[in-house]
């Protein structure tokens, strides 16, 4: 699981609870859940895998292992039982707004994740959604041309990627 977005979930945000979950959650941002962002708490010590995740404000902890292990690293929130925890913070992403989960600059998810990962524009990589080598790209037009032709028009936009 690649750059996803899961707010607004009544539980737990990302669950592995079925025997043998094993995977990857990378940048993703985890926010405004009922309860754990992430938990991986599997019977059969599966093994979650979560890099350059935003996991925070939820109703519960950020991380959480519980007879399955989360190797948690460069990822923002609180942990419980979590595995590894390189590069992990706790502290106040610096959403925009509480429906806009660009990081603001100057947040400490800004160039604070996993440093073998590039953002598009070459830098190391942000936490959360809109970080990370697969980040979605946004076009952000600046300037519309439009020009009368018979009884058509003819548009042209100009456009620079916005992540
Ligand atoms: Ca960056």
């Amino acid at each position: 699981m690649r750059n996803c977005l899961i707010t607004a979930c009544s539980q737990v945000g990302i669950l592995a609870a079925t025997a043998g979950d094993n995977g990857l959650v990378q940048n993703c941002t985890i926010t405004y859940n009922g309860s754990y962002g992430v938990e991986a708490r599997s019977d059969a010590n599966g093994t979650i895998t979560v890099s350059n995740c935003i996991a925070r404000p939820n109703g519960n902890n950020g991380f959480y292992g519980y007879r399955s292990t989360c190797n948690l690293s460069y990822s923002n929130g609180s942990t419980v039982w979590t595995a590894g925890n390189q590069g992990v913070i706790d502290i106040d992403p610096q959403f925009v707004s509480n429906t806009d989960y660009h990081i603001s600059q100057g947040s400490p998810c800004w160039d604070t994740g996993n440093p073998s990962l590039q953002d598009p524009d070459g830098s190391r990589s942000d936490m959360g959604y809109f970080g990370g080598p697969d980040c979605p790209i946004y076009p952000t037009v600046f300037e519309i041309t439009i020009t009368p032709n018979g009884s058509n028009i003819n548009l042209e936009a100009k456009a620079r990627a916005n992540y």
